[in-house]
C-alpha cells in the first residue's frame, strides 16, 4: 500500500504524517518551520501506546456504592458500553444539579488537551454543561495568574504577557542591552497553545546576536539561553528577582539617572514607589548592596548593569516562570517599575516584555486574523475558582477565598468532570490532592491514556487523540492556520471528544442545541469560514476557500510585525489612557492601599517567599521544576524523545558539582528527594549549569507512587509530590510551583522503588 500524507499539528508544531496501512511510518516537519521540535516524532506513540484506554470503564467499588472514597489507582475497573457510560454520566450530572445545584459540578477541567480547536475537550464539556445550567469553572491558568492579575491593575490589561508586548524583531533591530530574567529558551518555545507553524525564537535570538546585543541572563540555570548566545550569567537565587529589579531601580534613582519626566507624565504613584526605594518607611534603602544580600549576585555586577540599562537602549524580559511563585506579582510589577525608571517604554524595541519564549509565539508578530474557536455558549452561573486552587476547593467547601480584592466562597463539589488535563501531573502537593480527590461523590475523566488521573477516576471515557480525527489548529500567536487531517482509525473503542459529549448531551435532552445539527467537518468548515470572513471584512485579506485550505493543509494569516508596545500611549497619554485606576502606569496603587493585603502591598516590593534559600536549612535546596525538554508536560512521556532525557527510565535532577560532592552523589546515581509534603526518586545529573543550592527536576514524569500510603514514594520523579500548594497571594491565588525547598540523598540500595509501575512501550 502506498504511503499517504496527512497534514497535522500539535502544540509543539505542524508536520506531515506519513501513513502506511493505518500505521505512522514517518513524520516530516512543516516546510516553513526554521526550528522544528523533535517532539513531532513522538506522536506515533499515541497510536502504539500500551497505556491507551480501550473502552469506557467504571470503577468497580463506585458501581457498588457511589460516593466519596479513596479512589486508589490500582483498583479494579469494569468495562461498559458507550451507551451505558453515557447514561451513567448523564444521570450523575442530572442527579447532582437537581440535588445540589450546578455549582456542585466542577468542570474547570484545566489542561493542554489536543491543539485542535474543535475537539477541544474542555470547551466541549463546558458548552454542554452551559446548556443544562452551568458548572464551577476556573479563571487564569497554571501558566500565568499572578502576572496577568497584577498587570491588569497596573498596566490596564494583561496583553503584555500574552504576546501583545513589543515584538522580538523590533528588539533585535533597536535594543543594545537585553536583560533576561528567567530565560529565552528554545526548550519552552517549542510549544504554543493551539499549535504553531513556524518556531521563530531562535531566528530572533540569532538576529540579536548578529546585531551585537549584549545579554545578561538572570537565572538559576545557565542553559536558559542557548549556549551560542554570548551572555553574562547572573546565577540568582530563585524567587529573589523582585529584589534584583528593585535594587537596580534604586541604584539608578540614587545616581539621579532616572527619567523623572517619564514618571511624571506616564505613571501614577511614583512618589510612593520612590519612597519605598529610599527606605522612607522601613529604613532600608533598596540598592545594589541590598539586592546582592538577598539574591547573592555580585554587587559590582549589579551596579554596572544599572548603569548600562540607562546608558544604552535596553529591554528587560521576564519569563512566565518568575510569577509561578509565591508573591509572583512582584517580579512583574517590579520589572515594569524598573523599566519606567529607565524611561524607554513605548520606544522601539526597548522597555519591558513578559513571557518571550515561554511559549513559541510570545514575541513573534501576532496574527491579526480571528483564531478559530469552538463556541462554549454563555455560562449561566458565575461560580469559579482561581485555577490552581483545586485542592482547596475540594477540601474546603463553603469556605471563603479572596481574588482580585473580592471575597468568594468555594462551592460544595459533588461531581468532577475532567477532560483533556492531568491534575495528577500538574497540581502542586499531590499527596494533598489525593486527599482532596477523595471528597466528591463522582469523578469523570475523559482521556486517551491511563494517566494517574484516569486511574483515580470513577468513570473513564476513552477519547481519540488528534491523529484519529479531523480538526483545525490556529491561534493568535501563530502565522498559519493548519488543517489537522485524520491520519489513522480510532484506537480501540475510543471516540472523538465531540462525539463523546454529543452522546451525553443526547441523554440530557440537549443534543440539538449542542450540535446544531453539524458533524465534525461542518463545524471545522464553519470555524474556518468565520476566521476567513473576519480576515476579509476587517483586514481586507482574502483567505483561500475552505476546500483549498483543507487540501493544501495550511494557509498563512496576516500578522503585525515590528510592533512597539505602548507607542501610542507614549505619544499621547491623555488620548490613549490605560485602563488603570489613573489611566497611567501604576507604580503606587490606591486600590491596593485600600485593600491592605500583607502579601500584595501598594507598590512593587520585595517580600520573602514562603520557602527560599534565605530561610533554608544547611541541608535544603531550592527546587526549580521547569518544563521538560522532550515533551509537553506529561504527554508522550513514554516516547523515545522524552525517554532520552531520562536515565534508567527516571527523570534527571540537576545538581551543582559542589553540592553533589558534599552529598557523595555521582552522575547517574539514583537519588531520593523529600520534604514534609512528599518524596520521589530521580537520577542525579551533575552539572555546573545549575547554581549551587538549587536542584532542577523537570515536570512531566508520570506520577507513580509505590503504594497508596499518605507519603508514598513516587518512583518516576514527578516534582509535584514536593511542591507547595499555596496561592501566590490573596490577590491572584496563582500557582506557586517554583517556590519549594527540598532535601536530597543518595537512594539507599535495597529500598523498593525500582518498578516504574506502568506499561512502557
Ligand atoms: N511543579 C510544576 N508543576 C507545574 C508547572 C511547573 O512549572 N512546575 N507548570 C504548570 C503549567 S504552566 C501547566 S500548563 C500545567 C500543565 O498540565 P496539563 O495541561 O494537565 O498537562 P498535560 O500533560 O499536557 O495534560 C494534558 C492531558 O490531555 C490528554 N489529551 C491529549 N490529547 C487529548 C484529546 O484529544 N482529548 C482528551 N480528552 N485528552 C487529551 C493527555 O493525554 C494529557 O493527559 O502543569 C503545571 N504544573
Ligand atoms: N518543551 C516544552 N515546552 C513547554 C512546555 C513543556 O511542557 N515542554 N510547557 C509550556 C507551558 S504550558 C508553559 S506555561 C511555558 C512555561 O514557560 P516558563 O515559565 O518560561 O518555563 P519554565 O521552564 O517553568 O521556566 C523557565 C526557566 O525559569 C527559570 N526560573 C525558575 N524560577 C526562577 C526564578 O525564581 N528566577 C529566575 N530568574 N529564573 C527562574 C528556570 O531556570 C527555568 O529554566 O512553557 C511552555 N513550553
Ligand atoms: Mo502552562
Amino acid at each position: 500500500m502506498a504511503v499517504q500524507k496527512f497534514s497535522h499539528c500539535s502544540h509543539w508544531g505542524a508536520y506531515t504524517l506519513l501513513v502506511e496501512n493505518n500505521r505512522i511510518v514517518g513524520v516530516e516537519p512543516f516546510a516553513g518551520d526554521p526550528s522544528p521540535s523533535p517532539v513531532i516524532h513522538s506522536v506515533k506513540y499515541w497510536a502504539e501506546s500500551a497505556n491507551r484506554i480501550a473502552q469506557p470503564m467504571v470503577r468497580k467499588s463506585w458501581l457498588a456504592k457511589r460516593g466519596p472514597g479513596e479512589r486508589k489507582a490500582n483498583e479494579a475497573f469494569v468495562p461498559v458500553s458507550w451507551e451505558q457510560a453515557n447514561q451513567i454520566v448523564a444521570s450523575e450530572i442530572d442527579r447532582v444539579r437537581h440535588e445540589y445545584g450546578n455549582a456542585s459540578i466542577f468542570a474547570g477541567s484545566y489542561g493542554w488537551t489536543s491543539c485542535g480547536r474543535f475537539h477541544h475537550a474542555p470547551s466541549q464539556i463546558k458548552r454542554m454543561l452551559n446548556l443544562v445550567g452551568g458548572y464551577t469553572g476556573h479563571v487564569d491558568t497554571y501558566s500565568i495568574a499572578a502576572g496577568p492579575v497584577i498587570l491588569r491593575h497596573v498596566l490596564g490589561d494583561s496583553e503584555a504577557c500574552n504576546g501583545g508586548a513589543t515584538t522580538l524583531d523590533a528588539v533585535a533591530t533597536h535594543a543594545q542591552t537585553v536583560v533576561v530574567f528567567g530565560g529565552l529558551s528554545p526548550r519552552t518555545a517549542q510549544s504554543e497553545a493551539g499549535g504553531v507553524a513556524r518556531h521563530q525564537l531562535e531566528s530572533h535570538l540569532r538576529a540579536m546576536v548578529d546585531n551585537g546585543v549584549r545579554f545578561f541572563l538572570v537565572s538559576p540555570m545557565r542553559d536558559d539561553l542557548p549556549e551560542w548566545v554570548p551572555a553574562e550569567w547572573l546565577p540568582v537565587r530563585p524567587n529573589t528577582d523582585a529584589a534584583v529589579m528593585l535594587g537596580l531601580a534604586g541604584e539608578i534613582v540614587s545616581a539621579n539617572r532616572h527619567d523623572q519626566a517619564f514618571l511624571n507624565r506616564y505613571c501614577s504613584g511614583s512618589d510612593r514607589f520612590l519612597a519605598y526605594l529610599a527606605g522612607q518607611h522601613d529604613g532600608v534603602r533598596k540598592d545594589a548592596e541590598w539586592a546582592s544580600r538577598i539574591s547573592s549576585l555580585d554587587v559590582g555586577c549589579l551596579k554596572a548593569l544599572a548603569r548600562r540599562l540607562v546608558d544604552t537602549r535596553s529591554m528587560i524580559t521576564v519569563s512566565w516562570s518568575l510569577q509561578r511563585a509565591d508573591h509572583g506579582e512582584q517580579p512583574y510589577w517590579a520589572a515594569l517599575a524598573l523599566a519606567s525608571v529607565i524611561g524607554q517604554i513605548g520606544l522601539p524595541g526597548t522597555g519591558v516584555g513578559f513571557g518571550y519564549g515561554s511559549l513559541g509565539g510570545v514575541g513573534s508578530p501576532l496574527s491579526q486574523a480571528q483564531s478559530p474557536a469552538f463556541p462554549q455558549g454563555a455560562k449561566p452561573n458565575a461560580d469559579f475558582i482561581p485555577c490552581a486552587r483545586i485542592a482547596d476547593l475540594l477540601l474546603k467547601p463553603g469556605r471563603e477565598f479572596t481574588y482580585e480584592g473580592m471575597t468568594h466562597t468555594y462551592p460544595d463539589i459533588r461531581l468532577v468532570y475532567w477532560a483533556g488535563g492531568n491534575p495528577f501531573h500538574h497540581h502542586q502537593d499531590l499527596n494533598r490532592l489525593r486527599k482532596a480527590w477523595s471528597r466528591p461523590d463522582t469523578i469523570i475523566v475523559q482521556e486517551p491514556m491511563w494517566t494517574a488521573t484516569a486511574r483515580r477516576a470513577d468513570i473513564v471515557l476513552p477519547a481519540t487523540t488528534s491523529i484519529e480525527r479531523n480538526d483545525i489548529a490556529g491561534n493568535r500567536r501563530s502565522d498559519h492556520l493548519i488543517a489537522m487531517h485524520q491520519a489513522i482509525r480510532p484506537v480501540g473503542m475510543a471516540r472523538n471528544d465531540y462525539d463523546i459529549v454529543r452522546g451525553i448531551a443526547a441523554c440530557l435532552g440537549v443534543e440539538c442545541a449542542f450540535s446544531e445539527g453539524r458533524d465534525e467537518m461542518q463545524w471545522i468548515r464553519m470555524m474556518y469560514e468565520r476566521s476567513a470572513r473576519h480576515s476579509r471584512e476587517r483586514l481586507g485579506v482574502e483567505l483561500p476557500e475552505f476546500e483549498t485550505f483543507w487540501e493544501r493543509g495550511s494557509t498563512p494569516v496576516p500578522t503585525r510585525a515590528m510592533f512597539t508596545y505602548l507607542e501610542a500611549f507614549r505619544r499621547d497619554p491623555d488620548g490613549h489612557r490605560l485602563n488603570t485606576e489613573s489611566g497611567r502606569i501604576v507604580l503606587g496603587s490606591d486600590k491596593l492601599a485600600t485593600l491592605c493585603l500583607d502579601d500584595c502591598p501598594p507598590c512593587p516590593s520585595w517580600i520573602p517567599p514562603a520557602e527560599w534559600l534565605g530561610c533554608a536549612g544547611p541541608e535544603e535546596f531550592h527546587l526549580v521544576s521547569r518544563q521538560p525538554a522532550g515533551k509537553l508536560h506529561s504527554q508522550l512521556d513514554e516516547a523515545p524523545v522524552s525517554m532520552a532525557t531520562k536515565h534508567n527510565g527516571r527523570e534527571r535532577v540537576w545538581i551543582h558539582p559542589g553540592d553533589a560532592a558534599r552529598l557523595s552523589i555521582s552522575d547517574g546515581d539514583a537519588v531520593r528527594l523529600w520534604n514534609d509534603r512528599g518524596q520521589c526518586l530521580a537520577s542525579a545529573s551533575v552539572a555546573d549549569a545549575v547554581r549551587p543550592g538549587v536542584l532542577m527536576l523537570p515536570t512531566g514524569a508520570w506520577y507513580a507512587p509505590e503504594d497508596e500510603g499518605p507519603n508514598a514514594l513516587d518512583v518516576a520523579g514527578n516534582p509535584n509530590v514536593l511542591t507547595l500548594d499555596k496561592g501566590s497571594s490573596g490577590f491572584s491565588q496563582g500557582c506557586a510551583a517554583h517556590t519549594c525547598l527540598v532535601r536530597m540523598e543518595k537512594h539507599q540500595p535495597g529500598r523498593p522503588g525500582s518498578d516504574l509501575g506502568r506499561a512502557t512501550t
